[in-house]
């Protein structure tokens, strides 16, 4: 609930007047991300997803080629560093070992430069990297990240925005996508209304041992941001799948006892979504969707439910649709009777 003003916060002064965005890295760092020609993104757990998500961004808007790693597998790869690549690592505390010593390694592998996306002013990361963008986020007591999580999107969204300026993103669309952004609080605002239907969700969630996730496009690292807040708090064994990827092995496990939830925006992939939801249903598995506006999806109510959540704009889907799979989580979990700030087994930082 506190995301809205973390939001509006990780924002504040970077959206420029008019739709006009103002250079937020400096002079040094204008001069550095007009000249980078791609990007690769490090970063673990929640940080990681927000990093699938900028992979969509910043391809789309920037034209740009992105690779997105887990930080822990990074030192086992001879990574090829094509030329004018721009590092970006990803960590809400700046602290985070794997993440810490990818940072590191780049020394001796020729990038362009490093970017730190970071939510502690004084930690490591924010000492090391070339560049920096906080995320303001404030203090975040859980272990799970929630408002880590979406203010790192707003500050990569706002990245991917300034790429775009930097390399032809025209005018209008740069305009449209600012005021898109510019609302995001507004619209997180809107998504935690449908607090009352989550809760009432999360009944058909109390006595499941498994749960799957599905998402297209950007939605889908939402997807894995959904499952694993499940997994973390409710410690129910939940997964996630790009929704074409359902016909090639985890619709074998689709049965009456698996849960499906479905994140469905109103958008150019929501046909084929529709088709691979059929698939789930036809095996007589409980359908439990997420849907923008308009979509005309339909579930027998004996079997599933349609929760519509307003989008806030496309651009923004990722960051509002999170908003719901958090408050599933999280009531699951009070459900249970789980120790929601405190998980068993996991720590709030990970720095050996
Ligand atoms: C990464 C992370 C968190 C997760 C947990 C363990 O931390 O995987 O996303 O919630 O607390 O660490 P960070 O690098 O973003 O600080």
């Amino acid at each position: 609930f506190e995301q809205p003003r973390a939001v509006a916060d990780t924002l504040e002064g970077r959206l420029g007047e008019d739709g006009v965005l103002p250079n937020i890295f400096g002079v040094e760092g204008e001069d550095l991300l007009t000249r980078v020609q791609g990007l690769h993104i490090v970063a673990c757990g929640t940080s990681y997803h927000a990093g699938m998500v900028a992979k969509y961004w910043i391809e789309s808007l920037a034209h740009l080629p992105v690779s997105v790693e887990v930080a822990s597998e990074y030192r086992y790869r001879d990574v090829v560093v094509p030329d004018d690549t721009l590092f970006v690592a990803i960590s809400q505390s700046g602290e985070t070992a794997d993440t810490l010593s990818a940072l590191r390694e780049t020394t001796r592998r020729g990038y362009l430069g490093t970017l730190g996306i970071c939510n502690v002013p004084e930690s490591s990361l924010v000492r090391e990297a070339d560049l920096k963008l906080m995320t303001r986020a404030g203090p975040e007591i859980g272990v799970a990240s929630t408002k880590a999580f979406t203010t790192q999107l707003t500050a990569l969204a706002l990245l991917a925005l300034e790429l775009g300026r930097m390399h032809g993103l025209d005018a209008a669309r740069q305009r449209s996508l600012v005021a898109e952004l510019a609302h995001l609080p507004m619209a997180i605002e809107d998504a935690l209304k449908c607090e009352p239907a989550i809760a009432a969700l999360a009944e058909h969630f109390v006595h499941r041992q498994h749960a799957l996730f599905l998402g297209r496009g950007a939605q889908y690292p939402v997807a894995l941001e959904g499952a694993l807040k499940l997994k973390e708090i409710s410690y129910i064994h939940a997964e996630a799948y790009p929704a074409g990827e359902l016909k090639h092995g985890p619709l074998a496990l689709v049965d009456e006892e698996m849960p499906v939830i479905a994140v469905a925006p109103n958008n150019a992939m929501l046909d084929k979504l529709k088709s691979n939801l059929q698939e789930v249903r036809a095996r007589g598995g409980e359908l439990y969707v997420l849907a923008g506006r308009d979509t005309g999806m339909e579930v027998d109510p004996s079997r599933g439910e349609v929760i519509e959540v307003p989008l806030g704009g496309h651009f923004v889907a990722p960051v509002v649709f999170t908003v719901p799979l958090q408050l599933l989580a999280y009531h699951v979990a009070v459900l249970r009777g789980t120790d929601v700030d405190q998980p068993r087994n996991l720590a709030k930082s990970v720095t050996v």
